[in-house]
């Protein structure tokens, strides 16, 4: 597709096919943007496309496809972001064209798997909460990558909620590996996008926030959001494969949709791993509240691994607490 012209000679916009993200990546960084302060913001970033985003106007809740000012979305002395904005970012739009972007109250960021580093991934922005999304089952229930993601809202000051779908597929009696997580603080909800039990719940608790729905591919993101918005804007649900047991990536890029009282919530394509950013091995377990609790009691050179005597040693958490150490 041929480019437009579009108002300035910075603001060009281009067809759906180019990607996005190689051609900002590649730009070199020249520093020249700075992040606007939150009064500048006119509009909210609701979906992200190859060099356009979806912006949602704060005056008539238009929905407009702007292009970007690249220069002015340069900022220095940041880590470059394989696309200028991300779902959430409050931005200044003028004439179609993303002209800034402001400070951000918080951000859910990954390292982008396709590249090295520094290039990361910004899933979403200032939010009030993370709903961390897992299966009981088909995929099985797998702690790893929760504790991941409630890590990532912990070091952003995010709350975060585990909810753990597909109830309906729990035989009566069975265990249920997700309720350490109550045990350890954190808040647990149970639903079933299919039958609807829990939903009503999970719906008071984010009514009139902006609240980000992450996790593992097939474990019923879109499906929960459909249920509780009860429409059919979002995009197809994804069969689990025969072969694999595995969710397929249906959902493929984040996308904001609008639900009752203000409420801003966001899909997110399902991940096979999280890569951590800003978190250090002598900060993580800060995240882990009630193992850095219980840490009070070792020695005070305990590193919390395997030592003989450590008091973590057995505790819920102890071991994706070392996972994640270790890959950091
Ligand atoms: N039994 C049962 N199946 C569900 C439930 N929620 C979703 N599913 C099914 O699980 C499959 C995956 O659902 P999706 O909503 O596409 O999962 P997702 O988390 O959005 O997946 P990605 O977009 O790939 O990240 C679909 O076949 C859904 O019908 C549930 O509560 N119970
Ligand atoms: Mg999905
Ligand atoms: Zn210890």
């Amino acid at each position: 597709m041929p480019k437009q012209f579009d108002a300035s000679a910075e603001d060009w916009v281009e067809g759906f096919n180019v990607p996005a993200r190689r051609k900002f990546a590649k730009r070199p960084l020249k520093g020249r943007g700075r992040e606007l302060p939150a009064a500048e913001g006119n509009s909210t970033v609701a979906e992200i496309f190859p060099n356009q985003a979806l912006v949602l106007a704060d005056v008539g809740r238009t929905r407009k496809l702007c292009g970007y000012r690249l220069a002015a979305l340069d900022f220095a002395g940041i880590s470059r972001e394989r696309s200028p904005v991300c779902v959430g970012d409050r931005v200044r739009v003028e004439a179609r064209v993303i002209v800034g972007r402001c400070e951000r109250r918080n951000k859910l960021v990954r390292c982008a798997p396709e590249s090295r580093n520094p290039l990361l991934h910004a899933v979403a922005a200032n939010l009030d909460c993370l709903v961390v999304v897992a299966a009981a089952r088909e995929p099985d229930f797998t702690p790893g990558i929760v504790d991941r993601f409630l890590v990532a809202a912990s070091a952003q000051n995010i709350p975060g909620i585990l909810c753990v779908n597909k109830a309906d597929l729990v035989a009566p009696g069975a265990e249920k590996p997700w309720l350490l997580y109550a045990s350890a603080g954190v808040k647990v909800v149970e639903t079933s996008a299919v039958g609807g039990d829990g939903t009503d719940a999970l719906a008071a608790l984010l009514r009139g926030q902006t609240v980000a729905f992450c996790g593992h591919s097939g474990v019923g993101k879109t499906s929960l959001l459909r249920r509780l918005l009860g429409d059919d804007r979002l995009g197809r649900v994804g069969a689990i494969s025969a072969a694999t047991g595995l969710g397929r990536h249906t959902t493929s890029g984040a996308v904001m949709l609008l639900g009752p009282d203000g409420s801003a919530w966001i899909d997110t394509p399902g991940i096979m791993n999280f890569a951590l950013v800003g978190v250090d091995r002598p900060s993580l377990l800060l995240h882990f509240p009630e193992l850095h609790e219980a840490s009070a009691r070792c020695s005070p050179n305990c590193l919390h691994d395997s030592e003989p005597g450590c008091a973590l040693l057995g505790m819920p958490r102890h071991q994706s607490y070392r996972q994640i150490l270790s890959s950091l």
